[in-house]
């Protein structure tokens, strides 16, 4: 089954080559990469048209301007969903999920998976390098969100996933607009809801080395009230 990696970036320009790199040895012949980039003011678009020329397996989706990851990965699974790639991966392009973690993403998606969680909270899991806060508000959110949802996931912030086009299909995307932890939180939600089988396998998450996080107190906030009003709507 061909797959299309999404790779959100915004000032990612010390990574990007890197992790494209790492991914040309990990993926194999028809699988693509899709770079989806917010206009960063660092040069990052360039630089991934630049790299795409180079590497075959590469495509660009360049958005004006920075709206956060929700609507960044729904452009890039519309996009994907254009195409007749069967599995559709999101990733972060800082090495917090590492490449070679791809193709068990894409063998479970092979195995039957709907969709696949790259997981740090079940057996054989790993949080590295992450401070004391980041760990409690990760593992809180992960409480929070179980509180609310009884989803029987345990990792459900996570970015490293892997759907079948057919999921992504039935869902209706435009009805998620959630730009940061909380539309990881919501897609899988939905995901479950629509009867869907969602599977969790263990990664190891590592601390970004280069450039800066995007995380903020807004990204935060949303999912303290996206998450309930997820359960009243339904
Ligand atoms: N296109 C786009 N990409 C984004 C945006 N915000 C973050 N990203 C990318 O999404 C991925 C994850 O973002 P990070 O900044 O690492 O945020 P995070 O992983 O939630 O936070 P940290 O764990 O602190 O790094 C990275 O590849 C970012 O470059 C955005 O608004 N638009
Ligand atoms: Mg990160």
């Amino acid at each position: 089954m061909n797959a299309t990696v999404c790779l959100p970036t915004y000032n990612e320009a010390a990574n990007l080559e890197p992790m494209l790199r790492a991914l040309e040895q990990v993926l194999r012949p028809g699988d693509r990469v899709l770079v989806i980039d917010d206009s960063s003011p660092d040069g990052t678009g360039e630089l991934a048209d630049r790299l795409a020329s180079e590497l075959g397996f590469v495509d660009v989706l360049h958005r004006d301007a920075k709206e956060g990851l929700g609507p960044a990965y729904l452009a890039g699974f519309r996009r994907a969903l254009a195409t007749d790639t069967e599995l559709i991966l999101e990733m972060d392009c800082d090495f917090s999920h590492n490449p070679q973690d791809v193709p068990r993403l894409i063998a479970a998606g092979e195995d039957g998976a709907d969709l696949v969680l790259g997981s740090r909270y079940v057996p054989g899991g790993h949080v590295g390098d992450w401070g004391l806060l980041r760990r409690a508000i990760s593992r809180g959110a992960s409480l929070y969100t179980a509180l609310f949802l009884r989803m029987g996931v345990r990792d459900p912030t996570g970015g490293f996933k892997c759907f079948r086009r057919r999921v992504l299909e039935e869902l209706d995307l435009d009805a998620i607009t959630p730009r940061g932890y909380a539309f990881q939180i919501e897609t899988t939600y939905r995901v479950k809801q629509a009867g869907f089988r969602v599977v969790e396998i263990p990664i190891t998450f590592s601390d970004r080395t280069a450039g800066h996080s995007k995380m903020s107190k807004a990204i935060v906030l949303e999912a303290v009230w996206a998450v309930p009003l997820l359960r009243l709507r339904g």
